[in-house]
């Protein structure tokens, strides 16, 4: 069997991916993993991150393979896989994204849950599974990020959490290795995109922007683009938050916060998807016909709610 993630994978598809990895394992059952981008360097601090096939080799992990798990992954065409991948293999889609198109043969899929990590550790513990440290590691992880930081998080979050810590997750070292790094050139980035920052609606929504040269001056890549958005949010007053980056001609990748607000509608309406008040979509075009279409969409969606 071979795990699945989405495009770009985040902690949440990362740490899901490793944590049923090592469950697998536990029980001698033959598991790969594969991922079509490369493991984000945030990953590497976790047991078995190296162990995460990426790039070309997709065909070749899959091969002799009967059964594909999907994780955290919202539709099939995030998966970024050709088509022959699938044939003649069973997919289970796991996932917690509202906004799941229950792709797979059996859909394990439930927006309840903060995190798709959260999702398996509930699952292991409702079939009585152990939990090794490494195991648990990989869903503090996805648990960590995908509640960022666990802002929001219930009583049952906090508690999933510290089982996890008992089973052997170290949530020091994981909150330094994923929120305590910054190099200089992520600072660059953050000055310069700071200063693409727009405010409209009267102060409700903000926009920030990325571009390609501005990546290349700065020396990042998309990774380092991570929480940029974050900025825009936070500001007072502000109801939904649009970051836009230009990875392409004509390519963009549009990601939207909501406080309040539904913004997983407009992402839906474009194609994309998410959660309700933190969702996203890939947008062509150029810049000025994109943000003409998110601003009506914005506007509409601010006046609907008030
Ligand atoms: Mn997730």
């Amino acid at each position: 069997m071979v795990l699945l993630v989405h495009e770009r994978p985040d902690l949440d598809a990362i740490g899901s991916q490793l944590g049923l990895y090592y469950l697998l394992k536990s029980f001698d059952i033959p598991v790969q993993m594969y991922s079509k981008d490369p493991a984000p360097r945030i990953s590497h601090y976790l047991i078995g991150s190296d162990l995460i096939h990426s790039g070309d080799q997709g065909a070749a992990v899959v091969d002799g393979c009967d059964l594909l798990i999907s994780l955290d992954c919202g539709s099939k065409g995030r998966l970024s896989l050709s088509s022959e991948m699938f044939e003649g293999r069973k997919l289970i889609n796991i996932d917690h994204h509202a906004s799941n198109r229950n792709f797979g043969d059996v859909n394990v899929v439930d927006a309840s849950f903060c995190a798709t990590g959260a999702l398996i550790y509930d699952m292991i513990c409702s079939l009585n599974l152990p939990i090794s440290s490494a195991c648990a590691s990989a869903l503090f992880a996805a648990i960590l990020t995908d509640t960022h930081r666990f802002y929001k998080a219930d009583a049952a979050v906090f508690r999933m959490a510290a089982d996890l810590i008992d089973h052997g997750a170290n949530s020091s070292l994981a909150t330094e290795e994923i929120y305590g790094r910054v190099s200089e050139n992520q600072l660059h980035l953050l000055q310069e995109s700071l200063q693409t920052l727009k405010i409209r609606d009267q102060g409700c929504s903000s926009w920030i922007t990325v571009d390609a040269a501005m990546m290349q001056r700065c020396g990042v890549d998309y990774e380092d683009t991570e929480g940029l958005i974050d900025y825009a949010r936070n500001i007072d007053g502000i109801k939904v938050a649009v970051f836009m980056r230009h990875d392409a001609v004509d390519v963009w990748k549009v990601s939207m916060r909501g406080q309040g607000y539904n913004v997983s509608r407009i992402a839906e309406s474009l194609g994309g998807g998410g959660h309700l008040y933190a969702a996203g979509c890939t947008m062509h075009g150029s810049q000025e016909e994109i943000c003409a279409i998110l601003q009506m969409k914005v506007r509409a969606l601010l006046e609907e709610n008030v």
